[in-house]
């Protein structure tokens, strides 16, 4: 029970299980890990696939030919697990290079730069068969208002991505790109902070079929939005391309908890929402195993991350199946939200006197919600008591 199986399609970044807890106060509590020792781990463990920044398999600087050694050993490695490599992305963040951005640096030298990093892992995502290409732009930002003009930044953003899709059509690749908010940290202020900006960002690109989001839970709890309520409008729109799972209490700096740490009851409605609806993309952890603990502590949270997800899905699916749940969710006219407001059409809906100068607004503000009786329920399901 709760044991993952590669049907779940449950994914790790190499920058997870690998981060070795340097934090800008502290120096790494762990000593590196061999990206080959991390597929087979998380293998064992029953995850999917594994994902990366070009970074985080071929060291930055690394010889053509050191580069071509790490990728056949890598593979290698994928056809001894089975493990997939479902979404890869870049890393413009880590190298003082990218100090002012990669797509959006006022330095045009390093835009250019970028973008052909960029291109390059593009070719070995699609190489080792990913799906999605995802960009976080960590570093696209500022700090002071001067420094940055945010109408020409988003116009050097937009060129960027229109550029790679246009690489990505040339090329006759079959990927779609993923856009990963953050309100801020590395940059005081990141472009692009949240799920909405992102989405009407998207719109004004060239080719919009081909990018959507990647949201991850806790970039969304640092600017104090709820995270379900983002997922359902990038669902509702058909762009959740792909998604970051871990936990955050709350406004502060960027946790990275394992997966059901954190607002525990955002995770709970998230993964009930994610199970009722039509996503089949990788469920994917962005995680860092806390700093304080060795390697076992990276498998054990590896692990329960999965676990947490599964049990969350066990609750949930419980409270939809739980009949007092269906007569709440009647109460509380769920059903009623499902109905067109005027399907009669607007003609009617003028015409119709019992909308308007016949309608008793007294009687029908005294109509109780019942939200109270479904909340509880659901966390008493959540809770396990029901
Ligand atoms: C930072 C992140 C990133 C992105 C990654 C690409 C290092 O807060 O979440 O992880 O997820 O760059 O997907
Ligand atoms: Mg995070
Ligand atoms: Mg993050
Ligand atoms: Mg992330």
């Amino acid at each position: 029970r709760f044991t993952p199986t590669s049907a779940d399609k449950f994914t790790f970044g190499l920058w997870t299980v690998g981060w070795r807890g340097n934090d800008p106060f502290g120096d790494a509590t762990r000593p590196a890990l061999d990206p080959v020792e991390s597929v087979e781990r998380l293998a064992e463990l029953g995850a999917h696939g594994v994902t990366f920044h070009d970074d985080d398999l071929i060291p930055f600087g690394s010889s053509d030919s050191e580069r071509t050694a790490i990728i056949t050993r890598f593979k290698d490695a994928l056809d001894r697990t089975g493990l997939k490599v479902p979404m890869a992305t870049t890393n413009l963040f880590t190298h003082p290079v990218f100090k002012d951005g990669g797509f959006t640096s006022n330095d045009r030298d390093v835009r250019r730069y970028a973008l052909r990093k960029v291109i390059r892992n593009i070719d070995l995502a699609v190489e080792l068969g990913a799906e999605t290409y995802v960009a976080w732009g960590g570093r696209e930002g500022a700090e002071s208002g001067g420094a940055k003009d945010v109408r020409v930044a988003l116009d050097r953003m937009k060129e960027a991505f229109d550029l790679l899709g246009e690489y990505v059509v040339e090329q006759g690749y079959d990927l779609r790109f993923a856009i990963e908010p953050k309100p801020n940290e590395p940059r005081g202020d990141i472009l692009l902070p949240t799920v909405g900006h992102a989405l009407a960002f998207i719109e004004r690109l060239e080719r919009p079929e081909m990018y959507g989001v990647n949201p991850e839970v806790g970039h969304e709890q640092m600017a104090g939005l709820n995270f379900p309520h983002g997922i359902a409008q990038a669902l509702w729109a058909g762009k959740l391309y792909h998604i970051d799972l871990n936990g955050q209490s709350g406004i502060k700096y960027d946790q990275d908890l394992r997966f059901g740490a954190g607002d525990l009851r955002q995770a709970f409605w998230l993964v009930d929402l994610l199970e009722t609806s039509d996503y089949e993309g990788p469920r994917h952890f962005d995680f860092k195993p806390v700093r304080t603990d060795g390697i076992d502590g990276v498998w054990e949270s590896a692990k329960n991350c999965m676990r947490n997800y599964l049990i969350l899905k066990e609750r949930a699916l419980a409270f939809r199946a739980d009949p007092a749940v269906q007569e709440a969710l009647r109460a509380s006219r769920l059903d009623e939200l499902a109905q067109p407001t005027a399907e009669d059409g607007l003609k009617s809906l003028l015409a119709d006197t019992t909308a308007f100068e016949e309608f008793d607004v007294t009687a029908a503000a005294e109509r109780s919600m019942a939200f109270e009786a479904l909340d509880q329920l659901a966390m008493e399901h959540l809770l396990g008591v029901r």
